[in-house]
């Protein structure tokens, strides 16, 4: 049976479903996602649970064909101090992958977020140009051949961005303008020539002026890139989605249309649903969580097929959402496609219909 029919099927039979899809069901769809996928799924890991927690590991080998570490490779993590790299975390996650046939994505290498406090130090153009590319020298060499895919540049883009300052606040913008960008995309294709270059960000995907002009900004420094023949290979469209706001299906569609058109793939990097405004009813909120998932991929899959669709993260169990976006009413955040026990959601539902090309 197709897994369109299997999932129709189960919907007209009212497969009972309370927030988590029951034991069968969810083996079903554990033996699904072992079949190959039309688009690869992977998801952001903490390397440290794989080791100790059996569950998690588990899913991650039963759903995903591509990993990428959720810290790991961040400069907080790599570069305790200027002159130390600490591959420790990188390369459990790369061995873990190979080890289980799974490819390895890169996070990140030149980010406003998460950079240790000596790189404060670093004080002129020239000193943050030699810090960028050593930095970028020695952990692309490093896995090379080994890492195929990578964030190379992340979250470019200022939150609101205006003519004068499109560009996101930032060390490296600080010192060397945009410019930075540049110099960090030739400096991984120099190390790496057959890496896939990326440029990942967030923030495009709702009706609002702030994701148009976004939209617009972005489009404009991928342009100049290109035209300036730029090593600049893919999109990552994060995907953080604010639960209680609209995609903007048309706009999304055009927006990746352009990108596309100018040679570009399109990868889902980091995809979850923020989910701290939306009804406390589990079986509501999981829908809700569902339906933005389905229209942010429907709005992308309507022009291309992205090469990857990646969750940040796979169970509402490990989440970066309540950090920042936790709820009122003090209930668990359930931004993911399983819940904190493991079971698929709804959103995982979707995510197979995308990426087994149901849609
Ligand atoms: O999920 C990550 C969280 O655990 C870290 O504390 C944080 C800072 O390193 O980064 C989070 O991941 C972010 C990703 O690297 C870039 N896009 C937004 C993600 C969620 O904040």
């Amino acid at each position: 049976m197709r897994r369109r029919e299997f999932v129709l099927g189960a919907l007209a039979s009212g497969i009972g479903y309370a927030g988590a899809l029951d034991a069968s069901f969810t083996k079903q769809i554990e033996a699904k996602a072992s079949e190959p996928a039309a688009i690869p799924y992977g998801a952001a890991v903490r390397v440290d649970h794989l080791k100790n927690n059996f569950d998690y590991r588990r899913a991650i080998l039963n759903h995903c064909q591509i990993v990428v570490g959720e810290g790991g490779l961040k400069w907080i993590d790599l570069r305790p101090d200027r002159d130390q790299f600490v591959f420790d975390q990188p390369d459990r996650l790369l061995a873990f992958a190979e080890e289980n046939g799974l490819q390895m994505r890169g996070h990140t290498l030149a980010w406003y977020g998460a950079m240790p406090e000596w790189t404060e130090t670093i004080a002129t153009p020239k000193e943050a140009q030699t810090e960028l590319v050593r930095h970028i020298e020695t952990v692309v060499a490093r896995y090379k051949g080994r890492i195929p895919s990578w964030d190379v540049v992340n979250e470019a883009i200022a939150d609101t961005p205006t003519g004068d300052a499109p560009i996101r606040e930032s060390m490296w913008q600080n010192r060397l303008g945009k410019g930075y960008i540049e110099l960090a995309l030739r400096t991984a294709a120099f190390v790496d020539p057959d890496a896939q270059l990326v440029i990942n960000d967030y923030n495009f995907e709702n009706p609002t002026e702030q994701c148009r002009t976004r939209r617009q900004a972005f489009l404009n420094l991928v342009r100049d890139l290109k035209d300036r023949d730029v090593p600049l290979h893919a999109i990552g469209l994060q995907g953080h989605l604010p639960g209680d706001q609209e995609i903007d299906r048309e706009g999304l569609s055009r927006f990746v249309a352009e990108l596309h058109g100018m040679g570009l793939a399109i990868l889902v990097t980091e995809l979850d649903v923020i989910d701290n405004n939306l009804p406390a009813s589990n079986f509501d909120r999981d829908e809700i969580v569902a339906s933005r998932a389905r229209d942010f991929l429907g709005a992308i899959g309507d022009v291309c097929r992205p090469e990857a669709i990646l969750t940040w993260g796979i169970t509402d169990q490990y989440t970066w959402v309540p950090i920042w976006f936790s709820r009122s009413d003090g209930r668990p955040n359930r931004p993911l496609p399983l819940d904190a026990n493991y079971r698929p959601k709804a959103l995982m539902r979707v995510i197979q219909e995308f990426t087994r090309g149901d849609r």
